[in-house]
């Protein structure tokens, strides 16, 4: 079992595996990352270690991108399996981040963010989250309209300014959840971004996982502690259908139907990979307990 002292709290996880812990005096580039930035040769991003994190910065110019790969850390956990569920952990805070008025889809929110934590599961299904100084949200794919790969989706305020925090997130079933210091604050589905035709199309890599700035319209300086993977369910186990964070009928149903079809999902409660009373006990007091 590995035990991490973080933040003052111990938490223990016997599955967690540690990709980038700063405390070592070194950056995630020396710790099995793939740092890349744009313009490759000329860039100005700079990442400088530090006892207790790295910063990073690609403040001037905004143009510059840069940030780190998972492409080939040899420690990072595959397959990350999202019926099974898992969690990616960060330590990190955004100490400035400045960003165009760039609103793609005209609904009135800027759809770029100067530090990005992009997380994709095994079969492509995965999550690209934007920080400001004020607020977290979830860049959208184009399931609902062409024009909204990559704008600004569903978000919450947030300083993200006032300190490391312990960013969790969760990757379970079709949906994740966002927590802050052990509170859920961004809940929503999982976004398929295969649509992107660039080149170095990172959404169409299975198991990966990227952290820095990856767009040329915004800016950011962060301060990031840590980063780790671990096997972990959804905080809210009888979340089982939107809206998130709701337990409703649609929950139920969504229980009964994966419990019939004995999908992972419905497997709440060890042995695993049988279905039986335990996970259907398991699922009521989930669900009589309610999403905190
Ligand atoms: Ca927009
Ligand atoms: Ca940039
Ligand atoms: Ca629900």
């Amino acid at each position: 079992m590995t035990c991490f002292l973080r933040l003052g709290a111990i938490c223990c996880n016997a599955s967690a595996v540690d990709l980038f812990d700063a405390t070592t005096g070194t950056t995630p580039a020396d710790q099995g990352w793939l740092f890349l930035a744009n313009p490759i040769l000329t860039h100005s991003v700079a990442q400088t270690p530090g006892p207790v994190f790295t910063t990073l910065d690609s403040t001037a110019p905004r143009s510059d991108q840069g940030g780190y790969f998972s492409a080939f850390h040899p420690d990072l956990p595959a397959p990350l399996d999202r019926s099974v569920g898992f969690a990616v952990r960060i330590g990190l805070r955004i100490s400035a981040e400045g960003h165009d008025a760039r609103d793609d889809n005209t609904d009135g929110l800027d759809d770029r963010a100067g530090f990005s934590l992009i997380v994709i599961s095994s079969d492509l299904l995965g999550l690209e989250l934007g920080f400001w100084e004020n607020e977290i949200w979830a860049y959208a794919d184009d399931s609902a309209a062409p024009g909204d790969l990559f704008t600004h989706a569903e978000g919450i305020a947030f300083d993200t300014t006032a300190g490391v925090t312990d960013y969790a997130i969760f990757i379970h079933g079709a949906a994740y959840t966002l927590q802050a210091n052990g509170q859920t604050i961004l809940c929503g589905p999982l976004r398929d971004y295969s649509a992107f035709t660039g080149a170095a199309d990172v959404y169409e890599t299975p198991n990966f996982v990227f952290f820095g700035d990856d767009t040329a319209s915004a800016e950011s300086r962060s301060e990031i502690a840590y980063l780790s993977i671990e096997d972990a369910a959804s905080p809210c186990p009888a979340d089982l259908a939107p809206p998130c964070m709701t337990l409703d009928f649609t929950d139920v149903i969504a229980f009964l139907s994966a419990f019939a079809g004995e999908q992972p999902q419905a497997d709440l409660a060890p042995p695993s990979a049988v279905f039986d009373f335990s996970d259907v006990l398991a699922f009521l007091t989930s669900f009589d307990a309610g999403c905190g």
